[in-house]
């Protein structure tokens, strides 16, 4: 890196007069209007006033004028000057956040893209260009990253039930070697693999006759092979039976309403000789996801 005041170049003009006429003072005519540089008037040598950055401008051209001393009719003559910045790596990379909390489906195909990272480094040219890859984690057998472009895909087939989250260490280099490093999160996202299964195909129950509000018919029960939302189960009745009500999450069914009385005695006298049944549907309650239907009868 070139410092401030350090010589970068001297002009010479050579006089053939003699004495005070081939006196040459120099100066700088156009094309140094940002004052990066100075002109001794007297040596013709150029110094650096400012700092220079490739990566601002990478190359100045100036004219320099040289003229005598005649005071009368001074002569002058022009010479152009260029100037190249050399590139230097000034600048690391670095990441515009802390870390990547991403996620993947899982079951998704292997080389399923998950996100584009990318690393940000002050320098043009060479020392600007950047190479990705992953270093290290738990995670870094299952994902790869694109060296160019930064893009993070899957390597392996993600199973939501076996492990839910990875994290690895993503790093970027410039070509000198100056690099950053962010970690990055995937969380596998579930998907609805299973139904749910009822431990019975059907509940039988029976109801005493003088059972009020409240009385606890019975239970049924599902499981679902799913982790996480996709694996919870969530109890509907099927029809509106408006005299039972079920317990979405713990499946227990009871009597909601008494039975009106004319109903009641014909319900009752159904109890008495036949079954009443009622259809309990299980679900992740989760839109579109596997449905499960089984049957609870009632019998007085
Ligand atoms: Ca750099
Ligand atoms: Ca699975
Ligand atoms: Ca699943
Ligand atoms: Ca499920």
């Amino acid at each position: 890196m070139a410092t401030i005041d350090s010589k970068v170049l001297q002009v010479i003009a050579v006089d053939m007069d003699e004495g005070v006429h081939s006196k040459v003072v120099y100066d700088i005519t156009s094309g140094n209007n940002d004052q990066k540089f100075s002109l001794n008037a007297n040596t013709g040598i150029i110094t650096i006033r400012e700092r220079l950055d490739y990566d601002t401008v990478s190359e100045y051209k100036f004219i320099v004028r040289a003229t005598d001393s005649d005071p009368t009719r001074p002569l002058s003559a022009l010479a152009s000057v260029a100037i190249k910045v050399q590139d230097e790596n000034d600048n690391a990379p670095h990441f515009p956040l802390t870390m990547y909390r991403e996620a993947i489906e899982e079951n998704s195909p292997v080389g399923t893209p998950v996100f584009m990272a990318h690393a940000i480094d002050g320098d043009r040219g060479l020392y600007g260009k950047l190479n990705y890859s992953v270093t290290e984690g738990e995670g870094k057998e299952k994902f790869r990253v694109d060296p160019e472009t930064g893009l993070v895909s899957s390597l392996v087939i993600f199973d939501y039930e076996s492990k839910n989250r990875y994290f690895f260490t993503l790093m970027a280099m410039d070509s000198g070697g100056k690099y950053a490093t962010v970690q990055v999160q995937v969380d596998i996202e579930s998907k609805d693999e299973y139904p749910p299964e009822f431990s019975q195909n059907s509940y039988h129950y029976t109801i005493p006759g003088d059972a009020s509000i409240g009385y606890l018919v019975g239970s049924v029960h599902a499981s679902d092979l799913d982790e996480g939302i996709d694996g919870r189960v969530v109890y509907q009745l099927r029809n509106s039976q408006s005299n039972f009500a079920i317990n979405t999450t713990t499946g227990a069914i009871i009597i909601k309403s008494l039975f009106h009385r004319e109903v009641s005695n014909r319900i009752r006298r159904e109890l008495r000789n036949q079954e009443l049944s009622l259809y309990v549907l299980a679900s992740s309650g989760r839109p579109n996801s596997f449905k499960q239907f089984c049957c609870g009868r009632c019998s007085g």
